[in-house]
């Protein structure tokens, strides 16, 4: 119904402008100048490198990674020059999680076929569910999410926000899956690290899955989407904080997605610092893996709507949750600013993570443990 208006709106612009050809697919497809889609700021794998400190693994998840739930909470008042950066929450977490049988997060290789194809197809089922109303620029469900981030941006990005507020938003996507589109399966995650340099010959990135991946056009351009499982989408949020119809679009720069590797998500997890490893983490495999990609996921504001946005973030996720695991304290303590706003607001466990109500409101603090109860999952590895 939406396409056939699409199509009904070209041809009325193109009987004003007297044009005797009927609109191509092409056209219909509206293909947005890869200048307009901006990229995401960064720091050097080099420079990540030279500030790494010592290491301190164990870079990986597991069952033995279940440790005994930690309460936090209570009224602890912070002894004289207690480091504030230890601050704990007086919040009590909601919900119970079974540590010894959590969620299980499957790596796309090792997730089956069947699980692969329901997970892109209960993605497409939200695209085809309406609006649930009130979300600026939406037309359909999946957009609603894609409206959430693009009018959140400023204050989800380049702070201690950052990681906290993107697991909070992995997880409403996860909720709208399973709630409204029937999707039963474990979630998968995307080890980008084994496809670094070669992003486009992950079978994420075929016709079965996600769509193709091309490269820049010869005429420095993305490309339009046109087949796999969202081929041919027409995307109404974005660039930016506009709202244009424009096809997806992708742009792979292969020199980029390199950057993505083991070594550089290790550095930035060898910071001992939250907000050290949170911005070495964001501005690095965070920051290239969204501009490898190209054209839609390489805008910062409405990059969700490529939905290999997921993948990615499902990606950054376990690269958080593996820098937890090298220390229990690191599910129970934040440290940073609350905003890029000067001066800096020192977050704590009890700031507010909202989704202009795609998903309850909840605190940093319910969300830092995977298997602290409001959410229940671990990586497989
Ligand atoms: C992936 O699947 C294979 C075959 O079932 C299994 O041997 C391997 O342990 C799995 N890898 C992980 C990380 O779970
Ligand atoms: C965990 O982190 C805390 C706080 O930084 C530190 O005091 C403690 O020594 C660390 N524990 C281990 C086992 O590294
Ligand atoms: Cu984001």
């Amino acid at each position: 119904m939406r396409s056939e208006l699409a199509i009904q709106a070209l041809v009325g612009a193109v009987a004003v402008s007297a044009l005797a050809v009927p609109p191509s697919l092409e056209k219909r497809l509206k293909l947005i100048d890869l200048g307009q889609f901006g990229s995401f700021p960064t720091i050097t794998p080099e420079q990540a490198h030279v500030e790494a400190e010592k290491i301190e693994g164990p870079f990986r998840d597991g069952p033995e990674f279940n440790f005994p739930k930690i309460v936090i909470g209570g009224n602890k008042t912070p002894a004289a020059g207690e480091d504030e950066v230890a601050a704990t929450s007086n919040a009590a977490v909601s919900g119970t999680c079974d540590r010894n049988n959590p969620k299980v997060r499957v790596e796309w290789r090792n997730y089956s076929q069947a699980d692969r194809k329901a997970f892109v197809n209960a993605i497409k089922c939200l695209m085809g569910k309406p609006s649930a109303g009130g979300f600026q620029g939406s037309t359909s469900r999946y957009e609603d999410i894609v409206s959430v981030h693009q009018q959140m941006t400023h204050n989800i990005h380049q702070s201690a926000v950052f990681l906290p507020w993107h697991r909070y938003y992995v997880s409403a996507f996860e909720d709208l899956m399973r709630n409204e589109c029937g999707f039963t399966a474990a979630f998968p995650w995307w080890d980008e690290t084994k496809d670094a340099g070669h992003f486009a010959d992950s079978d994420l990135f075929t016709d079965d899955y996600f769509g193709p991946l091309p490269g820049k056009t010869s005429n420095d351009q993305g490309t339009c989407i046109e087949s796999g499982t969202f081929g041919g989408l027409t995307l109404h949020i974005g660039p930016g904080s506009g709202f244009q119809n424009h096809c997806l679009s992708r742009a792979v720069d292969e020199s980029l997605t390199g950057t993505v590797s083991a070594q550089f998500v290790q550095d930035c997890n060898s910071r001992t610092s939250y907000d050290d490893m949170r911005g070495c983490q964001e501005l690095g495999p965070h920051a290239y893996g969204h501009n490898g990609v190209g054209a839609v996921m390489s805008e910062v504001q409405a990059s969700p709507g490529d939905p290999i946005f997921f993948m990615h973030h499902l990606f950054v996720d376990h690269s958080f949750r593996i820098w937890q695991n090298a220390n229990a304290s690191r599910t129970t303590s934040i440290n940073g600013c609350a905003g890029s706003s000067s001066p800096c607001t020192p977050i704590t466990l009890d700031y507010v993570l909202s989704s202009n109500g795609l998903k309850a409101d909840t605190t940093i603090g319910n969300v830092m443990d995977t298997l602290g109860g409001y959410l229940c999952y671990r990586y497989d590895y």
